[in-house]
């Protein structure tokens, strides 16, 4: 039966609509009048430069949007799919011929500033794959819930970055004996407006600082960094939590003692020096600065929730990393953690990339199954099967991940 009572879109905006999507909408006449087309809603690329509609936004002031875990089955996580987390507000203006880098502190022999284009042309380029993961990913899982953005599984990405070393840039300042950290300050301004406070100012001890891996970078894979993810130049340590990897890096301090900007103190990424229950209160003294990130993996395919048949086999795909060595075995479950499979990995391509896992699966009966996957370390780190250790701000999640499967 017809119902005559819907009214239906206009031929004209029909039309225009189509244009816009570039194709034919098949069934174009049948919508109803004010109905927003899912093409059309949260549409992520025009409010955020250079990311995918798919992406999940989590908050819009500050930014932070997260990748959900299928969404990040490439090797590489392109930049349009890579996680955003800002903590103030992006520089709106960009001079990026005039853009510079000053190296100060208590530390250095005598503060330097370079340009741009000085970085590039006076010291080695090199590239790394590192994998870049907030230390709140996870959080949403925390019982008592910790506050924050409830980030799930998506705030990690591996992308290729193109820069120049940190070490060689320190090395070319000169520091003194003294040194033990370095702290960033990047162009971004407080929430508030107030120039006189920074949105975030962190920053990693000496040694992270001069692993061979630790760069100044102004490409991601191949490409100048999105604004977002901290264009035109911003700093990536692998392996330690994302946010000592400053974004529109202009400043770096070399420090006499530990790095005291905003963000390093109270719970901000410092997690209880030793385990707490659920919900206690931590003394103040009795937190540390969270370092290396646990060992994690993600299954990146099937998205959870698929179903196959029962005479079909399920590949399996993914990804894992750590902060040490390497990955040396990949594992799956499907019987909620009682017997585990060992699944083909990659080798690392280099240190804190992360590498690939896929296998196929087969289940005994129709009904409903959970896949789980856990990652071990060449130091023998593994994932916990449910919660790690709570904390008052919900870091270092490393839980392993779940997705659910119909087998019918
Ligand atoms: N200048 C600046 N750098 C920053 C931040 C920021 O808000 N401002 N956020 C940090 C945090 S908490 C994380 S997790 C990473 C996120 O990097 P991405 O947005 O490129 O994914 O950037 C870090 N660097
Ligand atoms: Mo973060």
């Amino acid at each position: 039966m017809k119902d005559n009572r819907r009214k239906f879109i206009k031929q004209s905006v029909l039309a225009s609509l189509a244009a816009t999507l570039g194709t034919n909408i098949v069934f174009g006449k049948n919508i109803p009048n004010g109905l927003e087309l899912l093409a059309f809603k949260n549409n992520i690329a025009d409010q955020f430069p250079g990311k995918s509609n798919l992406l999940t936004v989590l908050n819009d002031r500050p930014i932070n949007i997260e990748t959900p875990a299928h969404l990040l089955n490439d090797k590489l996580t392109p930049n349009n799919l890579f996680f955003v987390r800002n903590n103030g507000i992006p520089p709106s203006t960009i001079d990026v011929n005039n853009w510079s880098l000053k190296i100060t502190g208590e530390s250095v022999k005598k503060s330097k500033t370079y340009t741009l284009k000085e970085l590039k042309s006076k010291f080695e380029n090199v590239s790394y794959h590192l994998t870049l993961e907030c230390g709140g990913n996870g959080r949403k899982e925390f019982n008592p819930p910790a506050k924050g953005n409830q980030w799930t599984t998506g705030a990690v990405g591996c992308a290729k970055w193109t820069g120049v070393r940190l070490r060689d840039v320190l090395k070319d300042v000169g520091l003194r004996s003294d040194a033990v950290y370095i702290g960033y300050y990047g162009a971004d301004s407080h929430l508030s407006g107030s120039p006189d406070k920074d949105s975030i100012s962190r920053g990693v001890p000496i040694a992270k600082a001069k692993e061979e891996e630790s760069l100044i970078a102004w490409a991601m894979n191949d490409q100048d960094i999105p604004l977002l993810n901290g264009y035109p130049l911003r700093l990536v340590f692998g392996g330690y939590p994302a946010s000592c990897s400053g974004k529109w890096l202009s400043k770096i301090a070399v420090r006499n003692k530990v790095h005291d900007g905003q963000k390093m103190k109270g719970s901000s990424y410092r997690t209880p020096c030793k385990p707490v229950a659920p919900g206690a209160k931590v003394k103040d003294e009795d937190m540390c600065i969270i370092e290396d990130m646990p060992v994690k993996s993600l299954i990146t395919y099937p998205k959870t929730g698929a179903t196959i048949n029962l005479n079909q086999q399920l590949t399996v795909s993914g990804h894992s990393w750590t902060s040490k060595l390497e990955i040396i075995k990949m594992e799956l479950s499907i019987d909620f953690g009682m017997t585990w499979t060992d699944c083909n990995l990659s080798d690392s391509d280099n240190k804190y990339a992360w590498q690939h896992f896929e296998t196929k699966i087969s289940f005994p009966e129709k009904g409903y199954y959970e896949v789980w996957a856990r990652a071990t370390d060449s130091d023998g780190n593994t994932q916990p099967m449910l919660l790690p250790g709570w904390n008052p701000k919900g870091y270092l999640n490393n839980a392993c991940h779940r997705i659910a499967i119909k087998v019918q």
